[in-house]
């Protein structure tokens, strides 16, 4: 078994230090950061979020995979030049306005961040100002929001509105999620993907840089 393959399986298995130091083994070896990226954690990941989907991993073990990943991302990241760094897109993300929930928000976001994306998370409680701002400051193709309680759920509509009235609605796909969101709901508020869970998501986010 090759230090990538090891990489990938450390991975999924969630083992933090042992990607750690896999990670740098491979690279002292050699092994080009865009392999360790693209045949270690984006596969595992792919593996983890494909069993979340069929009920064969759970949501402990997916964060801490993630996690793991995000650790040897980590010693990785900062051997990019800035600009360097090849990824299928960009993603912002954040919790709607009055929302401090941000547990599913972060496993969203670091399963499409193990996806190749470049995910950038503006945090919780994110009113329509900040959305707006953060998409004219970061030029994302694609914003995600999340809301877990059914009072701040309706600030999703407030939001895409908002993005209309400041005229950049047509630069971003927006995708929404939460244990209160559903299909009708997006249909209804003007969104133009809904996700039911962290490894849908990724799928939703591939297809929609993919369109
Ligand atoms: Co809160 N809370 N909470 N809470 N909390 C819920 C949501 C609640 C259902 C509990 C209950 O009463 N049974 C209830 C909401 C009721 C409702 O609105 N109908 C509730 C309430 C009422 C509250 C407070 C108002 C309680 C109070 O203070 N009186 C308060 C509100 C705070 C606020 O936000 N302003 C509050 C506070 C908290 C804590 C701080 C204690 C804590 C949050 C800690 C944190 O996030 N850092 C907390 C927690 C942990 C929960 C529960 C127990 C668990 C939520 C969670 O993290 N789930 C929750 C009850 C429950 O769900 N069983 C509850 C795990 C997470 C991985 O799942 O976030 O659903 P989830 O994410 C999933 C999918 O939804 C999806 O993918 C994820 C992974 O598959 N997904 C997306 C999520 N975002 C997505 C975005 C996407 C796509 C998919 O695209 C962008």
């Amino acid at each position: 078994m090759t230090v990538i393959d090891q990489i990938k399986e450390a991975t999924i298995s969630g083992l933090s230090k042992k990607v750690k130091v896999l990670v740098q083994e491979a690279l002292d070896a050699g092994f080009k950061v865009e392999d360790i990226i693209g045949q270690g954690f984006i596969p595992a990941m792919e593996i983890v979020g494909e069993g979340f989907k069929k009920g064969e991993i759970f949501i402990p073990e997916m964060l801490v995979a993630a996690r793991a990943m995000q650790g040897g991302m980590k010693i990785i990241e900062p051997l990019f030049a800035p600009g360097e760094r090849k990824y299928i897109g960009k993603f912002l993300i954040g919790s709607v306005h009055g929302d401090m929930h941000d547990i599913g928000k972060n496993l969203v976001g670091m399963l499409i961040q193990g996806s190749g994306f470049e995910v950038i998370d503006i945090g919780v409680d994110v009113t329509a100002a900040q959305f707006i701002s953060a998409i004219r400051e970061h030029q994302p193709q694609l914003v995600g929001m999340c809301a877990l309680l059914t009072t701040t759920m309706r600030e999703m509509e407030v939001n895409i509105k908002a993005i209309q009235e400041a005229g950049i609605r047509d630069q971003v796909k927006i995708i929404i999620g939460g244990a209160p969101i559903t299909q009708s709901f997006a249909d209804q508020i003007g969104a133009d993907a809904y996700a039911s869970d962290a490894g849908a998501a990724v799928e939703i986010c591939k297809g929609l840089v993919a369109s």
